[in-house]
């Protein structure tokens, strides 16, 4: 229970798979052992020492790390130390993260647009449609000579974004396709799973049904008469914190732009391939979604520098990027692997591509993810070993931040900022790439873990940042829906944006943060948009990483 539980030692809060390396964070006190007994009978199964103490720059604090990964009995446990008063309680299980990876996507469906939520799917969390989206209008930034200002188009479905309910291609660009790649890389995984969503009794995983709400909006944020993708579908300014339903203003496409056309044009190309299979469900779907990819492709090519400008009425989200370089690469790789049209690798120009950490607007290296997952079935012009040594380069970094880290985590101050969670799974993403091309590289799948335990609870502010997974989760987070919804708590499923010494919001908040630590600028508030939004790219690496360890760790 919450009681019994420890805010001073950190661990995952959801537990290990038996295989897990399992790592716990215990401050600094002068024990050098801790204790781990059954929780039914006390007992004890392990007496282990905890390392030295060190400092974890990020937050401060000297602690020290309990690794009791000795542990592979499935079970309930609770780990103790001399001087501090509470144990901490965790869990070891064969289907450790399965609630979690089902909650994760399932927060998708709470965000979809332009349908009500039903309460056989819904529960409590059953709402009214919100923003039919069949009449939007071509905003003066967007208008041509076939589609001038004012045009009505119609462009329904989709998530929202984040907290708001406003619907941006480039970031359902990278959200929808680590999804995709979730699904590519674990498909059986997903082949098994029931989420309770509308479409589940056809015979298309879940997880693509969810998918495929959004890629249909995306679908009709593509001008057909020159394939151009408008960069968003928004309201002129962010509403009021109501219930979707409730905001009715008028809603517009705005500006093409070629981040915007190359993140669609990659999503459509992988989309093409992951839905071949389901045509007699989606009829049409896959080649229509191929063409849709060149067309933008072929715009981009055309307006290759075409950046995104917020005109002086809209007051949105802006997701502006001034380099399409990084959305060319992928683009041109997913073209690719769909095609299998060398003149697309040609393209991607591999040599001049380097690894890092994605995120929306950095999206190179998801062509690295979808080449490792592809790697057996590559044409001939393919480099494996470049392939291989960009992801091997990569994931030897980010082992070695880990070995370096006070909390066994490969975060340092400058791995906070305004989504820092989704930062900690986008690593984990990598490693597991990584793990993909060379399984011989185990400390690939223990930082992954470590990630992911990060995220769960082992972090300064005990908090297992998805909301109900975890004892500490948060309650408040900037979410309309859920704090328009009048129930107590946030809906499930949803991860929080995590720690931003950015603070952004400070001026919007009547609340101060505990801490202006890195680490440690959290603030479970509705008014936090900068540390407690949830957004589609943030829940989608958590859908990834829980099933890729639920997976692949014994
Ligand atoms: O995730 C985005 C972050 O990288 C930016 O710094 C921030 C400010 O521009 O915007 C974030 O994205 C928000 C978007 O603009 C509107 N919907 C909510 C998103 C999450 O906060």
């Amino acid at each position: 229970s919450t009681a019994a539980q420890s805010d001073l030692i950190k661990l995952n809060q959801i537990g290990y798979k038996p295989g897990a390396e399992k790592l716990a964070v215990v401050p600094a006190v002068s024990a050098t052992t801790f204790t781990v007994s059954k929780t039914s009978d006390n007992s004890v199964v392990l007496t282990g020492n905890l390392s030295a103490a060190q400092t974890w720059e990020p937050a401060n604090e000297s602690v020290k790390l309990a690794d009791f990964s000795s542990i592979t009995t499935a079970g309930d446990y609770k780990l103790t130390v001399d001087g501090i008063e509470k144990p901490a309680n965790f869990t070891i299980a064969a289907n450790a993260y399965d609630a979690l990876n089902a909650g994760a996507i399932k927060a998708f469906y709470y965000n979809r647009a332009s349908t009500p939520l039903l309460e056989s799917h819904a529960g409590v969390y059953k709402r009214a449609a919100g923003h039919a989206d069949t009449k939007v209008y071509i905003h003066k930034s967007a208008a041509s000579a076939a589609r001038p200002e004012g045009t009505v188009v119609s462009a329904p479905k989709g998530w929202y974004d984040a907290g708001d309910y406003n619907l941006y291609i480039v970031n359902s660009g990278i959200s929808t396709y680590s999804l995709l790649a979730a699904y590519e890389g674990y498909e059986n995984y997903f082949k098994n799973q029931n989420l309770n969503i509308p479409e589940s009794a056809d015979d298309v995983p879940d997880l693509l049904n969810e998918a495929m709400w959004n890629l249909e909006w995306m679908l009709a944020m593509q001008d057909p008469n020159d394939g151009g993708v408008y960069h968003k579908l928004t309201s002129k300014s962010f509403s009021g914190f109501v219930m979707p339903d409730a905001d009715t203003s008028d809603r517009f496409l705005v500006q093409k732009a070629t981040p915007a056309a190359l993140d669609f044009a990659a999503v459509m190309a992988a989309a093409s391939r992951i839905y071949a299979p389901y045509e007699s469900t989606y009829p049409g779907v896959s080649s229509k979604m191929l063409k849709a990819a060149k067309s933008a492709y072929q715009w981009a090519k055309a307006n290759p520098a075409i950046y995104y400008t917020q005109p002086s009425d809209i007051a949105t989200g802006a997701y502006g990027d001034k380099d399409a370089t990084d959305e060319f690469a992928w683009a041109a790789a997913e073209l690719y692997i769909t095609t299998k049209d060398d003149s697309y690798y040609a393209d991607l120009n591999p040599s001049a591509v380097t690894a890092n950490v994605p995120a929306w607007g950095d999206v190179k290296s998801l062509a690295w993810i979808s080449l490792a997952h592809h790697l057996d079935s590559l044409t001939k012009v393919a480099d494996k070993t470049l392939i291989k040594n960009r992801l091997n380069n990569l994931a030897t970094d980010i082992v070695a931040k880990k070995m370096a880290s006070a909390y066994g985590v490969p975060l340092v101050n400058g791995d906070f900022n305004w989504g820092s969670n989704s930062g900690a799974l986008n690593q984990a993403i990598m490693l597991l790439a990584a793990y993909e091309v060379d399984n011989t590289k185990t400390d690939y799948l223990k930082t992954a873990q470590s990630l992911l335990d990060y995220v769960l609870g082992r972090n300064p502010t005990d908090f297992s940042y998805v909301t109900g997974f975890g004892v500490r989760t948060p309650q408040n987070v900037h979410h309309r829906p859920s704090v328009a919804d009048g129930i107590a708590g946030s809906i499930p499923g949803f991860l929080a944006g995590g720690p931003n010494p950015g603070q952004q919001d400070k001026k919007d908040c009547s609340v101060p943060y505990a801490s202006s630590l890195p680490a440690k600028s959290y603030l479970d508030h509705s008014c936090s948009y900068a540390s407690n939004e949830i957004a589609i790219n943030w829940n989608a690496p958590l859908v990834y990483v829980s099933a890729a360890l639920q997976v692949l760790t014994p």
